[in-house]
């Protein structure tokens, strides 16, 4: 089973406005290495279709939508994110799809490692293999 992590995190909010402030080990689950973004995708896009053997992220819809699929050769779910105040927790060994950007999507993404092209498994093949070797350990 996939556990739907979500962090709601608290909002210092007021009559100016909206502020979030996110700390670790406070309101993360992980000292953050790396952080980057997401933005201005096509219409019908779809972005992702890999999973990570180390690597752990905090995804944040900071405005629009969009839809996160994630995936194990046992379980699929499907998260919709609309509100900059929540936080997707997405696990090792968890494989994601992006789709379904809103026209003004922005996703942030928090990162416990810095980016390393070697934590990638991008082929399903390969990944399916590897999750039942990890899990039959
Ligand atoms: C993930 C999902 C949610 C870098 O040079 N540094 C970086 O930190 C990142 C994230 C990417 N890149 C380069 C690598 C590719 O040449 O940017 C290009 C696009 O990356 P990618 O095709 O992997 O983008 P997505 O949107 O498919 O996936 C990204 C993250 O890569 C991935 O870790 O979990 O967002």
């Amino acid at each position: 089973m996939i556990e739907e992590k979500i962090y709601e995190f608290k909002n210092h909010g007021d009559y100016r406005g909206e502020l979030v402030a996110l700390e670790y080990p406070k309101d993360l689950p992980f000292p953050v290495k790396r952080i980057y973004y997401i933005y201005n995708v096509p219409e019908n896009i779809t972005r992702g279709f890999h999973s990570h053997n180390e690597l752990q992220q905090i995804l944040i819809c900071l405005g629009g939508s969009v839809k996160i699929k994630l995936k194990t050769p046992e379980d699929e779910k499907i998260v919709l994110l609309d509100n900059p105040n929540k936080g997707l927790f997405v696990d090792k060994m968890i494989w994601r799809e992006m789709f379904e950007f809103s026209e003004n999507a922005t996703l942030l993404v928090l990162a416990s490692m810095e980016y390393d092209e070697n934590d990638y498994i991008r082929n399903y093949d390969d990944y399916e293999k590897s999750y039942w070797e990890k899990k039959n350990k």
